[in-house]
Parts: structure tokens; C-alpha cells; sequence
């Protein structure tokens, strides 16, 4: 797929270069904390355990931009159905392999939909774009997902994650028109983002 222009990417941990290339037959989603079954899934059983989906959503960056694709994986909820988090236990850290991390509540993620992404417009996600797997956001600013995403892990407590750490308190998406970068044209969020109904 092009798009009319260029899409932006922030990728925090690899200020002015590009991203390695994790070695794809070594990687494993440790996904751990306060869970009754810690697990270390290669891609491959990570795709044998879950069902896999496809979404096409837009993300929002606090930036002022959006894009839509058609986004392939599986559902957060999926997967914490499999480990099982400590009921007492509400928010997810995601920290990527490189060391970006943020910390989400478990009741948002499932009620937004949110995902574990591998593909991109049916393509594996390019390095820059958060091979092999990140966690997507959908219906908050993206820097709640994490590109390149390395550990899941159920935690009691919240903490501000890296990009939180710039200064960009809130993740709510703002009711102003930003630039569908796949669209070259201003949109406005639709209100279900914008939490309106
Ligand atoms: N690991 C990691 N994930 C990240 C970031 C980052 O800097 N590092 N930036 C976030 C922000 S602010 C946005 S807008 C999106 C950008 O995704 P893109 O590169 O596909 O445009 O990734 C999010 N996930
Ligand atoms: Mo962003």
C-alpha cells in the first residue's frame, strides 16, 4: 500500500537510526507479573494458542496525525485469558525491547479492542513500524502501544510510561481535526474514540 504521505514514525529508543533487526527465531513474548501462568511464547506458538484477527482502525498520535490500516494479530484479551491476571491486579505494563515502556488499565485494553499486531496491510510490520509484534491502542493517543514489544506483565499499580515522562499527561484523544496521514485531509476522531456517545 502507498500512502499520499510520508507516515511519521517515532521510535524513541533509536533516536536518528533506524531499528535492528531482532533476530525473529530467538524472540520470545514473556508475559509474566502477577498472572497464575507466566508464559514464553515464540510467534509461532503464540500462533497456535490464539485466534488470529484482522482490524481495520485508526491510530491517533498526540501529534496531530492519524492512520488507518488493516492491522493483523490477535486481541490482549485473548492472550490474558490464557495467563489468567490476579483479579486484584488491573494494569498491564508493556515494555518494549528496547527498553520503551507503558503501563495501560487491563479494562480499557479489553474494552477498546486493543491488539497484539504483526501485520501491516497484510504485510509482516516492518522494524520501523514495531516487528516483530507491538501492542496497539486504538482508542487512546498511541503512545499507550508499544512498538517492538518484548514483556507483558500484570502489575497492581500504574506508573507513567516514557513518552508520559515528555511531558504528554493525558491520552484521551482531543476533539480537534488531525491529519489522516492515509488521506492527506483533516479528520475529526469519531465519537467512540472521543468517548461521546
Ligand atoms: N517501542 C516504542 N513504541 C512506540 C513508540 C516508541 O517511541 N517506542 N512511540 C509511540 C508513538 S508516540 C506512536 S504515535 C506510535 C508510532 O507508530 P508508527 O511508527 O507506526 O507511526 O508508536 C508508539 N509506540
Ligand atoms: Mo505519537
Amino acid at each position: 500500500m502507498t500512502y499520499p504521505r510520508k507516515i511519521p514514525t517515532f521510535f524513541w529508543e533509536f533516536p536518528g537510526h533506524t531499528p535492528p533487526e531482532f533476530d525473529l527465531a530467538a524472540y520470545r513474548l514473556n508475559v509474566g507479573g502477577a498472572v497464575q501462568h507466566p508464559m514464553e511464547l515464540t510467534l509461532q506458538e503464540l500462533h497456535e494458542l490464539l485466534p488470529r484477527i484482522t482490524a481495520k482502525r485508526r491510530f491517533f498520535c498526540v501529534n496531530g496525525w492519524s492512520l488507518e490500516a488493516e492491522w493483523g494479530g490477535y486481541r490482549v484479551s485473548d492472550l490474558l485469558d490464557m495467563v489468567r491476571p490476579t483479579p486484584t491486579a488491573e494494569f498491564l505494563r508493556a515494555t518494549s525491547l528496547g527498553g520503551y515502556e507503558d503501563t495501560s488499565p487491563i479494562a480499557g485494553l479489553i474494552d477498546g479492542g486493543a491488539m497484539l499486531v504483526t501485520h501491516m496491510d497484510g504485510d509482516p510490520l516492518p522494524p520501523k513500524r514495531g516487528r516483530p509484534m507491538r501492542l496497539m491502542v486504538f482508542d487512546r493517543y498511541q503512545f499507550k502501544g508499544v512498538k517492538a514489544l518484548g514483556t507483558l506483565e500484570v502489575v497492581q499499580e500504574y506508573r507513567a510510561g516514557t513518552w508520559q515522562k515528555y511531558g504528554y499527561h493525558d491520552a484521551s484523544i482531543q476533539p480537534y481535526p488531525h491529519l489522516a496521514i492515509d488521506k492527506n485531509e483533516d479528520l475529526m476522531p469519531p465519537a467512540e474514540v472521543l468517548g461521546i456517545s
